[in-house]
């Protein structure tokens, strides 16, 4: 296996280093720890269950007497999870990730009330959560969405709309979902809400498969009749809730890349060490080492960004920019990495099935989705000039 110590770094406290030994011993324990792709709800749900047996998914909850580890989220400890995850099953590594991001934004803003009834169950997988902000014409242009929530005459809501990859979406128990109340155009005009699976007039329209299959779906609301007490946060707060939960989150996304690209180079070492060629081993050709040097470094300077992040947010600091280049960074570097993996592994890697050929499909996705990188590349330059004013005002 490929350098592991990074979690003696500073970043890190005795607590974090336990954790990580704890988490790799698990992932070996675990029997049949493989992808289990023929049907990916079973699996999903088969991994909650695992996850939450295992004590896991108290670290995708915040608030103590809400089932959670710690009164705060504990970054560092859900991004080392998540990537040692990542490093050994993408399907268990996404059903711990979508617990957090499911939960993450009531955990965030929600009631007392509101808490108590979704996080413990998320804790203890009892219940499967989702996050619902995109649409067909708002991925990127979030503040874009369309999908509607008219208050009646008692001050309760009636949505109409659709949502679109929603992952999660067929086999969670509650989705958090972003709706246009109207408060004012665009982004001020937007709420958030937590609406039950079973809720009447919530359909699944459509399963979305994609290149690595995990549950993903487009949801229809057809006059959908929610509680005000459904309402997260104030209305007309939607996007900054869905912007900070985003912000949370994203540092996670690149620990998931981390871990992919970890795994990746750990199969390409194994494979150069062994594999013969022109009467020598695949590692005795310098270009073979140039290669490696590179994957390292890349991985290197990816985990250093993504842990000084959730480092930041475990101080309680502002992370916008800090999360965005953690996010665009690993995702960007892991898809190299696992690229000249596979070309390392040659016709072996394209193999479906094979370790590299999987990795290579499932890091795709995280380079879009919680914001593509060009997304990111937006929210860095925006800190960056907002910091300068700021600046400019100082002095
Ligand atoms: N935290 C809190 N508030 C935030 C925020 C953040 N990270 N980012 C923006 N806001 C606030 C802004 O401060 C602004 O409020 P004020 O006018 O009161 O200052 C409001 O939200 C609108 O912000 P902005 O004008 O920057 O909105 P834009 O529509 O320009 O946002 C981007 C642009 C691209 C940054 C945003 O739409 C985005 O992140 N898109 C990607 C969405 C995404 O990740 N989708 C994936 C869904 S999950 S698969």
């Amino acid at each position: 296996m490929s350098d592991n110590s990074h979690s003696e770094w500073p970043f890190f406290n005795p607590q974090h280093q336990a954790l990580e030994q704890k988490i790799h011993t698990w992932v070996h324990s675990v029997q049949q720890f493989t992808a289990v792709e023929e049907n990916v709800d079973t699996t999903c749900r088969h991994w909650v269950q695992q996850l939450a047996q295992a004590g896991w998914l108290h670290y995708a909850v915040a608030g103590a007497t809400y089932g959670g580890n710690t009164n705060a989220m504990d970054m560092r400890a859900f991004c080392l999870i998540r990537e040692t995850l990542a490093r050994h099953c993408a399907l268990a590594e996404f059903a711990f990730a979508m617990q957090g991001l499911g939960s993450g934004a009531i955990a965030l803003f929600g009631t007392d009330t509101q808490k108590q009834r979704y996080l413990p169950a998320v804790a203890k997988g009892e219940s499967i959560a989702a996050f619902a902000l995109s649409e067909v014409d708002a991925g990127s242009d979030a503040a874009a969405l369309q999908c509607l929530a008219q208050q009646d005459e008692v001050g309760n809501y009636i949505l109409n709309g659709e949502k679109t990859w929603v992952s999660n979406g067929g086999i969670a128990d509650f989705y958090v979902l972003f709706a246009r109340t109207g408060e004012a155009p665009g982004a001020k005009g937007i709420s958030a809400f937590i609406v039950d699976a079973d809720t009447p007039g919530l359909s699944i329209a459509e399963r979305i498969n994609v290149m690595a299959p995990h549950p993903l779906a487009r949801l229809t609301l057809r006059n959908c009749h929610l509680s005000s007490t459904q309402r997260l946060g104030e209305a007309g707060q939607g996007f900054k809730i869905a912007m900070a939960t985003l912000d949370v989150f994203r540092i996670s996304v690149a620990a998931a890349a981390l871990g992919f690209a970890r795994r990746a180079l750990d199969e390409a070492l194994a494979r150069v060490a062994t594999r013969q060629m022109f009467g020598r081993t695949l590692a005795d050709f310098q270009l073979t080492q140039a290669k490696l040097a590179d994957m390292a470094t890349g991985i290197d300077s990816a985990a250093l960004l993504t842990y000084r992040a959730a480092w930041l947010l475990d101080q309680g600091k502002s992370i916008t920019k800090e999360a965005a280049m953690a996010k665009m960074a690993a995702t960007e570097i892991a898809q190299q990495v696992i690229d000249a993996a596979l070309q390392m592994m040659g016709g072996l890697g394209l193999v479906s099935g094979q370790p590299v050929e999987c990795l290579y499909r499932e890091i795709r996705a995280l380079r879009i989705y919680e914001g593509a990188t060009e997304v990111q590349q937006l929210i860095i330059a925006r800190e960056l000039l907002r910091e300068r004013l700021l600046q400019k005002e100082k002095e």
